[in-house]
């Protein structure tokens, strides 16, 4: 009796409480929990009692029965509903199917409580892919590369006798979205992540992600036979070496039954691989596809490779991969990187998409924003995935990947809004035809607002007119945002012009002693008296011509071109004029323009929707945005300034001024990490 008493006034002191500020860690899944729902399901199992629990604790319809069934048309990780008039009822074949029924019930009564189907209707839902899958550039020290969000989660040093309750909130957040599998560690890998002592960290992980259907794929080190056990040669046809992986993947499989696989980064950028000992990219992905195959597990493959040679950086991966299309066994899936170059702001696809018929392949995006901002700019990039889609078929494609951009911040992504990228990345390796639109509503209506969407829409605290009015602002705000970064770093399809070593100033005249051309900018923008840009066209390196032909042609000719492609493909005159009418230089100049003002419009939209927004996450983003328009400006005014050596143009009177001198500039580099506001927790203190 005592013990009751004491919860009824604990809950009561709950309830009573002022609800804290958001500060972010429970990311899109913020719902009440004291729901009380009725929920049957079939068994229980460690997955099935997960979903019935986040069903009880927060589903607030008609009962529901999960139900486990074979179905014709549904994928082993689809779920049919059907809603009934005193019950619905949730089907799948799998345990798994179930739970990503029960998120999508959820999410369903988050974003859309006015819009409740009616009695005897029925949805089927299948992912467009089987495997959806993270890649954590994190090193076992738990620095990340390119990790804009603190240090990696993974404590290794912990595991695995402790196991941060982080761990669970992460497979949980995944899972809501659908996401089925995450590398742990970095492309760049260590050998030492297939020791047993670190095996057994990656068991301790695995058991946990396991009832979210969470598999674990680790990166490895292609030499690690070398590193680890002093064999003398890594070639991959040697019988010793096959020998020694084979006994890797046997003890691996002991520890972690489902584990999904490799993925390898080689002969790439320094890393070992097949090619080291006169083997092929071929040799060395099927040697380790052999060792697996018992297993059923798979080997992702990247292409993101480029050696120095005298071919144009962007043909580099076309010319090493295209030729091996049709060797490659069936448990290896060629991991592509979404441009030829890399993750810059805006990139043509990549030609090998569509150039290897007989192989398997799968697109890697870049969550985190290494080349757009990190986490100190707002950029919503499902806008930038869905382009990719635009030219690149969603069902050629076997899987997604997605590098990402999480770490141990409070609010696990650093800039609130970045969550958002997770999310996205989620839900379109789930339903790549979701629009970004649809995305960003669905996201911004769980995370932001300082109330659920059904109190929002109930009238009490809230103004819902001019809630939805901020809320149709907000949506075109993280739309626009990615084009924002765009147009003040790169327009017209000028890219890798950062600052040397840290991917997030302006650095075009960079130049660094006996550097690898293909590392300075001055090799991507090629700026000189006469123009701007690459000359990649059929006169130029040619790569226009690793395209489909209709494409080719397209791109191959200056005046056909898509403008946003044009300084990729074509070293273009100054003078040339544009389709508004304007000659290049003054389009360029209108372009950095207008992408600081963008910035600065959305500093307006932000604060106009102070009202609606948790506080912590308001003054957050605010904070954050200042600091986006003053880089803005520092691009505009660095580009501006240099190409006008070049151009010997005047910047048109309608464009802001340039604030700063070319000279000053190229003194120093954008500061990264002064950040022009205090951090969040100071200002949750000052609150
Ligand atoms: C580049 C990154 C580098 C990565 C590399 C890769 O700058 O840190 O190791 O890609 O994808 O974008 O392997």
């Amino acid at each position: 009796m005592k013990h009751l008493l004491i919860t009824f006034f604990g809950i009561l002191f709950l309830s009573v409480m002022p609800s804290k500020a958001e500060d972010g860690s429970r990311l899109w899944l913020r719902q009440a929990d004291n729901a009380q729902a009725k929920v049957n399901i079939p068994r229980s199992s460690p997955t099935l009692n997960i979903a019935a629990e986040e069903l009880q604790k927060a589903w607030k319809g008609l009962p529901i029965d999960l139900v486990l069934k074979k179905d014709k048309t549904l994928q082993a990780d689809g779920f049919r509903i059907s809603y009934g008039k005193e019950k619905v009822t949730l089907t799948s074949p799998t345990e798994v199917g179930l739970l990503y029924g029960a998120y999508h019930l959820l999410r369903g009564q988050d974003t859309q409580p006015e819009a409740r189907p009616s009695a005897e209707e029925a949805e089927v839902h299948n992912p467009a892919y089987t495997l959806r899958i993270l890649n954590h550039w994190d090193n076992l020290d738990r620095t990340v590369e390119r990790g804009y969000a603190g240090r990696s989660l993974w404590n290794w040093e912990e595991l695995p006798q402790t196991a941060s309750p982080r761990y669970e909130a992460y497979a949980r957040a995944n899972a809501s979205i659908g996401i089925n599998g995450t590398v742990l560690n970095n492309v760049n890998a260590s050998p030492k992540i297939l020791t047993e002592e670190y095996l057994k960290k990656v068991k301790a992980l695995a058991d946990i992600f396991r009832p979210y259907g969470l598999r674990v794929y680790l990166s490895v080190n292609f030499a690690s036979p070398m590193a680890l056990d002093s064999l003398p040669t890594a070639d991959p046809l040697n019988k010793e070496v096959i020998r020694w992986w084979k006994n890797k993947a046997k003890e691996i499989y002991r520890l972690i039954p489902d584990f999904g696989g490799f993925l390898v980064k080689a002969n790439s950028e320094g890393q070992p691989g097949p090619c080291d000992f006169g083997r092929t990219h071929a040799d060395g992905a099927n040697m380790l596809a052999d060792v697996l195959k018992p297993y059923k597990g798979i080997v992702m493959w990247r292409a993101f490779v480029y050696s120095p040679s005298d071919a144009d950086r962007a043909k580099q991966a076309y010319l090493e991969f295209e030729p091996l299309d049709g060797q490659f066994r069936k448990n290896v899936i060629i991991q592509i990187k979404n441009g030829p170059i890399d993750f810059q702001p805006r990139e043509p696809y990549s030609p090998l998409f569509g150039a290897m018929p007989q192989t398997t392949l799968m697109a890697e995006f870049q969550i985190t924003q290494e080349y757009l901002g990190h986490s100190n700019h707002l950029a919503y990039l499902a806008p930038m995935w869905k382009e990719f889609f635009e030219y690149v078929s969603p069902a050629s494609l076997k899987a997604i990947a997605g590098v990402t951009n999480i770490g141990t911040d409070t609010n696990w992504c650093g800039h609130p809004l970045a969550q958002a990228n997770w999310y996205a990345f989620g839900r379109l390796a789930w339903n790549p035809s979701l629009t970004s639109e649809e995305i960003a509503d669905e996201w911004l209506k769980q995370t932001v607002y300082k109330e659920p969407l059904e109190a929002i829409l109930k009238g009490k605290a809230t103004d819902v007119q001019g809630w939805k009015a901020t809320h149709a602002q907000l949506i075109r705000l993280m739309t626009e945002s990615r084009e924002a970064v765009v147009n003040y770093m790169m327009p017209l399809g000028l890219h890798h012009i950062f600052a040397w070593g840290h991917h997030y100033g302006p650095e075009p005249w960079c130049t660094i002693p006996n550097a690898r051309p293909d590392w300075l900018p001055s090799y991507y923008h090629q700026a000189d008296k006469t123009g701007l840009g690459f000359d990649r066209s059929a006169q130029g390196s040619n790569a226009t011509g690793q395209y489909p032909e209709e494409l080719a042609k397209q791109w191959n000719d200056l005046n056909t071109c898509p403008e946003k492609f044009l300084l990729w493909f074509h070293h273009v005159p100054w003078t040339h004029r544009m389709k508004s009418g304007q000659t290049l230089w003054d389009e360029l100049c209108h372009y950095y323009d207008k992408g600081v003002r963008q910035v600065r419009d959305f500093q307006q939209v932000w604060d106009r929707a102070e009202a609606y927004i948790d506080p912590q996450t308001f003054s957050d983003v605010q904070c954050r945005l200042k600091t986006q328009v003053r880089d803005a400006v520092w691009w505009k005014d660095a580009c501006l300034l240099y190409f006008q050596e070049f151009s010997a143009m005047p910047i048109p009177y309608d464009v802001e001024r340039p604030i700063h001198n070319l000279k000053d500039l190229q003194k120093v580099h954008l500061p990264i990490n002064n950040y022009v506001c205090p951090s969040p927790e100071l200002l949750n203190q000052n609150r």
